[in-house]
């Protein structure tokens, strides 16, 4: 089930191997989700209640049709039980402690000679989150974007969420929904849901920024309406990298790599290891596992397609290795784990330890589950308060400070061509 391959040394080799490089989006599906876009931009809500009965099957006959109700929410909150509620206040205080860190402040300098500059932090304001339907709509993806983004400020945050011909969202949905404190949820969907929330429509609101994640027309059409709107990064199918030695238990290595194959055929598990020893085991432990879990054809097909265990001489070459490939989420199951973090240069977010499992991270430590994958954690950060926030730059000179400069910024335009500029310094030390 998990292929074992030696490392030669030779990266691509490696790639080929374990088919780390996925599908690129089709001409044909950007073409139809363009068209979409552009309809929606003419058309607004006409065309949103046509796709949404096209492709959904949902019925749109009145504005109402597009809202959660409170009393939704309120009978899905009594639904899920306060068991529930429960996991979900402490997911958020979880993600709260943590965040908060994150939060930057508005920060001002004086100089010596009355010069003010700074840079003032703001919370974007109104933001989209994109739930996805079905058994793809995770509760933990609301709070993991929600907490951050209220930590920055944001003051408007609303769901786009696609619904069936019954109209209904998921209990568990509107309950993280309303833990998390967003009370607009939207029944709209798809390329058409991204759409409407980029450009705005009579009934459903501009957005300034669209996150979460959805499925290929949903990333297209984020893709498409970048720079209208701000969007997060595009995520692609989950990945965990495991870096073990000799020590690290096979029974842990195995259920880790199954947690994350369990998301997605195209999911990829890779354990890294000088010790085909423990790669042996891991292999049993797979096979011994696996029966016991309900989505077992989806890990399966996800072992055998996607990553393996990579043979190295030693934990450092794994380190390298790992950061070459640049993981979603690396475990690290050594001795001493907390050693490594200075050489761990590319990963989403790390696991140190075999008490730090990553389904601990998709739920309940505190960190971001939302992170780069395909390798963009060369140059991605996991979600954080960081992606909801923008700065302005601020500055105030006293005509003193301003003198002090007027000579080299007008040679400065000249010299760029740009005598308007430079005429905007002069006409201040003109006499009347
Ligand atoms: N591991 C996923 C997130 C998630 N896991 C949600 C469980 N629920 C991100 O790669
Ligand atoms: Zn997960």
């Amino acid at each position: 089930m998990l292929k074992i391959v030696d490392y030669t040394g030779d990266l691509t080799e490696l790639e080929n191997k374990l088919h780390t490089r996925k599908q690129e989006v089709t001409d044909e599906v950007n073409k139809a989700v363009s068209a979409i876009v552009d309809r929606i931009k003419k058309e607004g809500d006409q065309a949103v209640i046509d796709y949404c009965q096209k492709f959904d099957g949902y019925t749109i006959t009145k504005p109402e049709d597009f809202l959660v109700t409170k009393q939704e929410v309120d009978e899905a909150c009594a639904r899920v039980g306060e068991d529930f509620l429960r996991i979900l206040e402490r997911t958020k205080e979880q993600l709260t402690v943590y965040h908060k860190n994150q939060v930057e402040k508005t920060w001002t300098m004086v100089k010596d000679d009355g010069v003010i500059l700074g840079s003032l932090v703001r919370g974007i304001e109104n933001v989209a989150l994109y739930v996805p339907g079905g058994t793809a709509a995770y509760p933990s993806t609301v709070m993991m974007n929600a907490i951050p983004a209220q930590l920055a400020g944001v003051k408007n945050m609303f769901i786009i969420t696609p619904v069936k011909a019954d109209g209904k969202v998921s209990d568990v949905i509107l309950a993280a929904a309303k833990v998390a404190g967003i009370t607009t949820i939207y029944k709209v969907g798809g390329a058409q849901g991204v759409a409407a929330a980029a450009y705005g429509t009579k009934t459903i609101q501009k957005a300034d920024k669209i996150v979460g994640p959805g499925n290929i027309f949903v990333a297209t059409a984020k893709k498409l309406c970048y720079g209208v709107v701000d969007i997060d990064m595009v995520a692609g199918p989950s990945e965990i990298l495991i870096v073990a030695d000799a020590h690290a238990n096979p029974k842990y290595v195995a259920a880790d790599l199954m947690s994350q194959a369990e998301h997605d055929k195209l999911a990829s598990a890779t354990l890294i290891t000088p010790s085909r020893a423990l790669a042996e085991k891991v292999e049993e432990e797979l096979k011994r596992q696996i029966v016991t879990l309900p989505r077992q054809e989806i890990i399966q097909s996800s072992l055998e397609n996607y990553g393996g265990a990579v043979i190295v001489k030693d934990i450092m070459e794994a380190i390298d290795v790992s950061n070459a490939l640049a993981p979603e989420h690396l475990e690290v199951l050594v001795e001493q784990p907390l050693e490594m973090l200075p050489y761990i240069k590319n990963a989403g977010s790390i696991f140190l330890g075999e008490y730090s499992p990553e389904p601990l991270g998709d739920y309940m430590s505190g960190t971001n589950h939302v992170l780069p994958t395909g390798g963009t954690a060369k140059f991605y950060s996991a979600l954080g308060v960081y992606d909801f926030v923008k700065h302005s730059a601020y500055s105030y000179y006293p005509k003193a400070a301003l003198a002090a400069f007027k000579d080299d910024v007008q040679k400065f335009a000249h010299l760029e061509g740009l005598d308007a500029h430079a005429n905007s310094i002069k006409v201040r030390f003109e006499e009347d």
